[in-house]
């Protein structure tokens, strides 16, 4: 097992990591930006080191900063958490070099899900049911429209080197097709310095669904079922749930059979999620992410697993300590997501919290790493806290949300609280029914 672990990340999941290393026994370091100095995660480690000035690219993404932060403190393992340096192939391979352990996937693993056209054939490799369309690249406005016409319109373009929904543009007939590859072409070379595209079936209600899975690198693997993330605004997820309400125990097991079977093949090491969009009752592998995720304790509250414990443990050589008959799942849990943000226009509200008042009780669990007192500082995203609350059922959980909700302070700056507080009265949202379309819905035609 490691002595000591580097946390390359802040916020919330800064603590969650240093929670698990601190229940290990493990020695933790922080790194912080001068704009972090007063972070809680600062405080909460045992260690901590200046890594630089307020922007990412200068601190939380500043692979050399982070290197001599090891060295200086003699860390033998980092934890990059989530977005920062979680999913980048080339800091897991440096660490590598210099015998320090990325907690994390391989960098090969990294790299192949990362494009996007790779992990689409990998998929297909895997026996995971993946979205119609292009085998690879689309070169030309010719060759996209004869395959769309193949497949049939509504088609939708994304760029290899996306994900997280960006360059992607929808094109309904032939016309429409031109100009999306030609457009689509031209901004994934601006976004991300590689212009190359696919096309997809474009399916036009479906939900987001994704597995949740955990790889030791030795061949075991196991899924910790679904969880539904459709309620996003412009790509970023509001309300997370698991299980997903509309996927039956039966299919929970044949999907996520599905998806440990593929990890197993790949020798897939870490935590993992595999998305897909789910409609008319079919999954279609959409992308993976390589790394925790921020809503991964919905999924810890039903299994019981700690993810980040295993996170850890995995990485440091040891195999999991869970097989898939030990996963089982118990009642139902929410997330929703704290935004420092107009809960009408999303516009980012950072500044002083002059008071701080988390929900608790039963069936309550709040990650954050504000108190009362603490500016949040203008640089990074936007989020203040997770509140995540569990119930035997559905419905249980939906009145705890109701309840603690109620319960949440955060005076002196706008958030979404007021957001959770409409939504939970939301006829569709109590029934479950919903799809990735529904929340820009009904911002886009209710005012509140
Ligand atoms: C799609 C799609 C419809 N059809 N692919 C957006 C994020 C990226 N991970 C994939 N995305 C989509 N891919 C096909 N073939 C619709 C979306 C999409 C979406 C997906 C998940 C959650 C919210 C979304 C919002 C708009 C579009």
């Amino acid at each position: 097992m490691f002595q000591k672990v580097l946390i390359a990340n802040r916020g919330e999941i800064a603590l969650r990591i240093l929670r698990a290393c601190k229940e290990l026994g493990i020695a933790t370091v922080a790194v912080h930006s001068t704009a972090d100095s007063n972070a809680m995660h600062v405080r909460l480690a045992d260690e901590s080191v200046c890594i630089g000035p307020p922007p990412a690219k200068d601190s939380y993404l500043n692979i050399p900063s982070i290197l001599a932060a090891c060295e200086i403190t003699g860390a033998d393992a980092v934890h990059p958490g989530y977005g920062f340096l979680s999913e980048n192939a080339r800091f897991a391979r440096i660490l590598t070099e210099h015998k320090i352990t990325f907690i994390g996937p391989s960098s090969h693993h990294i790299e192949i899900m990362g494009d996007k056209i790779t992990a689409k054939k990998t998929a297909v490799e895997l026996g995971i049911p993946v979205v119609p369309g292009s085998d690879g690249e689309m070169k030309t406005p010719e060759e996209a429209i004869k395959l769309a016409n193949a497949i049939g319109y509504p088609v939708i373009v994304k760029a290899t080197a996306g994900g997280g929904g960006r360059g992607m543009k929808v094109a309904r007939n032939d016309e429409e097709m031109a100009i999306a590859i030609s457009t689509a072409r031209t901004e994934a070379k601006a976004a991300f310095g590689n212009d190359s595209v696919y096309i997809e079936k474009y399916l036009q209600r479906p939900r987001h669904i994704e597995i949740q899975v955990m790889g030791d690198g030795k061949g075991n693997a196991v899924h910790l079922g679904t969880r539904d993330c459709s309620l996003q605004r412009r790509h970023q997820k509001v309300w997370e749930e698991a299980s997903a309400p509309t996927v039956s125990p039966d299919q929970r097991s044949e999907i996520g059979e599905i998806c440990a079977a593929a990890m197993r093949k790949l020798q897939y090491s870490g935590a993992g999620t595999i998305e897909f969009l789910y409609e008319d009752g079919e999954f279609y592998f959409i992308e993976m992410n390589t790394r925790l995720q921020v809503e991964h304790p919905v999924t810890e509250r039903i299994t019981g697993v700690d993810l980040v414990y295993e996170q850890i443990r995995v990485a440091s050589g040891e195999t999991l300590s869970l097989a898939q008959k030990d996963v089982t799942f118990t009642g139902h849990a929410i997330e929703v997501r704290i935004n420092a943000e107009d809960p009408q226009t999303f516009t980012p509200s950072p500044g002083k919290i002059s008071f701080y008042h988390p929900a608790g009780g039963v069936g309550v669990r709040v990650d954050s790493a504000v108190y009362g007192g603490y500016t949040i500082p203008p640089y990074y995203d936007s989020l203040i806290g997770k509140l995540i609350v569990y119930g035997r059922t559905r419905e249980e959980c939906l009145q705890r949300l109701r309840r603690a909700v109620d319960e949440f302070v955060v005076d002196g700056i706008k958030t979404t609280l007021p957001l959770f507080q409409r939504l939970i009265k939301e006829p569709d949202i109590i029934a479950g029914n919903y799809d990735i379309h529904w929340l820009e819905k009904y911002l886009g035609t209710k005012k509140g």
